[in-house]
């Protein structure tokens, strides 16, 4: 299938990063047995990997600003456009060797993401999309699942990590949601689980306090395949607020009813 010139950048420097992150997930088997475990190790294989992401993406566009998880902002002199960059999303789940992370890349362009691509080597996933022009994984075209009752829909959710965020406000959610859904989910991956939901398999998804670069390439992900992405609140501010919830128009806008009054 052709896509533009600059989702071809930005699948090379997936593929290129992958296979590297996918060497290191063959190590990491080896490490687990080792008293120290394989943590030192991980942060080599994700650092090595936006270096690569890194290298690649500014030569291929020189000039484009280049906000990444590990080396934090780096300006260019293009202001307009900026790479939004996690080269490994879902680093626990890498660490222990579960094949459910991804590298995730996402093009913002006047304050707006214009294009995305999330990766997982583990099982050669390849979502893609452009604004405008559709999402795809591995070439299919992609749309977001059609359900309308929340009680027929699997539903996907992050939680708070040791130390952060609000552990009581997250059990109050997952008790108000095991009352409401079929099936809830916790895969450890938010770029995954966005490009889920854009995929179909997900009916819909929400998590709290992430990041940027957890957000930006699965936002048009979802976006492209026809669904609604916001903040806890209802709103266009998933990015800027580090909550979403996501599923298509019906099922966002339930997700939005239960959580924003917990
Ligand atoms: P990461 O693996 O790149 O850190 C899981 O709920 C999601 O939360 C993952 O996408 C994970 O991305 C992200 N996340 C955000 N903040 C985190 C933190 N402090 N520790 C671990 N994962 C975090
Ligand atoms: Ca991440």
């Amino acid at each position: 299938m052709l896509h533009s010139a600059l989702i071809n950048v930005m699948v090379k420097a997936a593929r290129r990063a992958g296979r590297s992150l996918k060497r290191d997930l063959g190590e990491i088997e080896n490490l687990q047995v080792s008293l120290k475990g394989p943590a030192n190790f991980v942060s080599l294989a994700d650092k090595r990997a936006e270096q690569m992401l890194y290298d690649d993406l500014t030569k291929a566009r020189p000039g484009y600003g280049f906000l990444g998880e590990e080396g934090g902002t780096r300006e260019g002199s293009d202001k307009s456009n900026i790479w939004i960059v996690d080269p490994l999303d879902g680093t626990t789940n890498f660490l222990h060797g579960i094949p459910q992370f991804a590298i995730s890349i996402g093009l913002q362009r006047e304050g707006v993401i214009v294009a995305g691509v999330i990766y997982n080597p583990a099982n050669d996933e390849l979502y893609i999309a452009e604004r405008g022009k559709g999402a795809f994984l591995n070439d299919m075209r992609l749309r977001v699942a059609g359900r309308k009752r929340l009680d027929d829909c699997v539903v996907a959710c992050g939680l708070p990590h040791i130390g952060r965020g609000d552990h009581e406000l997250s059990r109050r959610e997952m008790t108000e949601m095991q009352n409401r859904v079929a099936g809830l989910r916790r895969f450890g991956a938010a770029s995954l689980d966005l490009a889920f939901v854009a995929a179909g398999r997900l009916d819909g998804y929400w998590e709290r306090n992430l990041q940027p670069w957890d957000i930006a390439a699965g936002l048009i992900m979802v976006r492209e395949a026809g669904g609604i992405i916001s903040g806890i609140d209802g709103h266009d501010n998933a990015i800027e607020s580090g909550n979403v919830v996501c599923g298509n128009e019906t099922i966002q806008r339930e997700l939005v009813k239960i959580l924003k009054p917990l």
